[in-house]
C-alpha cells in the first residue's frame, strides 16, 4: 500500500523538490504552504503520478494549522511520513541591530510552526505505533556564524526538539530524523534579504547544493527498512567546509 506523506513548505525549494521525488515513488502527498496558486499548479503536475491533496495554511498560526490538518479526508488522515520543512531565515544582522519582526518570524515559523504541525500529526502515529518524522534543520543548527544569531538559534532549537522527539516517541516505534543542509540554492536567500540584490550573490562562484540533492537524500532516509533510522545528517556542498568556510572560484 502507498505511504502518505505530509510536506510543509511544499511550494518552493527543498519541500517542492521532495514532493516531486516522492511522487516518482508513488507516495501519496499532502502538500502545504501559504501560496495557494503554487499548490494548485504542483498538484496538477503531480497527480499524474500519485494522489495529491493540498492544505493552504500558515504554520505559525496555531488555529489554521490544526483546522487544516483536521480537515483531511478520512483516507489521508493516517500520515506515515511528516516532513517538517517550512521555514526561512529573515534578515542577516548583528544581534544589536536585528529586527524584532524578523526574530518573531523565525521563532514562530521555524520552531513553533514545526511544533504545531507535529502536535497535530503525532496522535495518529502514536495510536498506530508507526511513523517517521523528518525535521529539516540546518548546518546553522550545528554551528553559529556571524550575524546568524536568531536563525542559528531557531535551527539549534529544531535539532534539540528532534532529539527530544526521538526520545519521547521511542516507545511507539516512531522514527525521528534531522536532515541538516548547508547552502542550498532555493528561494531561501531571496526571503532572507527580502528581495534585495544581495541575494543574487549568495550562490555565486561555487556549486551550491540544489533542492533535488536534498530531496533525494530525504527519499533515501524514508525508504530504509523498518529497523534503520538515520537520526541525523549534515550535508554540505563540496565547496563548503563549515558555516563560514566556503571556497569560491
Ligand atoms: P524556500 O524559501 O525555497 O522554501 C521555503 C518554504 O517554506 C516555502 O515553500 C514556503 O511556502 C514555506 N514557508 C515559509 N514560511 C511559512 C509559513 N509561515 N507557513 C507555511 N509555510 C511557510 O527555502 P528552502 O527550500 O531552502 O527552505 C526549506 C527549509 O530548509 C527551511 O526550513 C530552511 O531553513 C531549511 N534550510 C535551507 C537551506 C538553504 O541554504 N536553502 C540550508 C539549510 C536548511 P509559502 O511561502 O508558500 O508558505
Ligand atoms: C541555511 C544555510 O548557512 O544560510 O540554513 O544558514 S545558512
Amino acid at each position: 500500500m502507498s505511504k502518505i506523506a505530509l510536506i510543509t513548505g511544499a511550494t518552493s525549494g527543498i519541500g517542492k523538490a521532495t514532493a516531486y521525488e516522492f511522487a516518482k515513488h508513488n507516495i501519496h502527498l499532502i502538500l502545504c504552504g501559504r501560496r495557494q496558486k503554487r499548490l494548485i499548479t504542483i498538484k496538477k503536475e503531480l497527480e499524474k503520478f500519485t494522489k495529491v491533496h493540498t492544505l493552504n495554511f500558515d504554520v505559525s498560526n496555531k488555529i489554521e494549522t490544526f483546522k487544516a490538518i483536521e480537515s483531511l479526508p478520512e483516507d489521508l488522515k493516517q500520515i506515515d511520513i511528516l516532513i517538517n520543512n517550512a521555514g526561512n531565515a529573515h534578515g542577516l544582522d548583528p544581534i544589536q541591530s536585528g529586527h524584532i519582526d524578523d526574530w518573531d518570524a523565525m521563532m514562530d515559523i521555524n520552531v513553533k510552526g514545526l511544533l504545531y504541525v507535529s502536535k497535530a500529526v503525532m496522535p495518529q502515529m502514536i495510536d498506530r505505533k508507526s511513523g517517521h518524522i523528518i525535521n529539516i534543520g540546518s548546518s546553522a543548527g550545528k554551528e553559529v556564524y556571524p550575524k546568524g544569531n536568531v536563525y542559528c538559534g531557531s535551527k539549534h532549537a529544531v535539532l534539540a526538539i528532534t532529539e527530544g522527539m526521538r526520545i519521547d516517541l521511542n516507545p511507539f516505534g516512531i522514527k525521528v530524523s534531522a536532515i541538516n543542509p548547508g547552502a542550498v540554492e532555493t528561494e531561501f536567500s531571496k526571503v532572507r534579504f527580502k528581495g534585495d540584490k544581495k541575494a543574487e550573490d549568495v550562490y555565486k562562484g561555487f556549486d551550491a547544493l540544489q533542492a533535488e540533492d536534498i530531496a533525494e537524500i530525504i527519499y533515501f532516509v524514508v525508504s530504509r527498512p523498518n529497523h534503520v533510522n538515520i537520526a541525523d545528517l549534515l550535508v554540505y556542498p563540496t565547496a563548503q567546509a563549515s558555516t563560514t568556510i566556503l571556497k569560491r572560484n
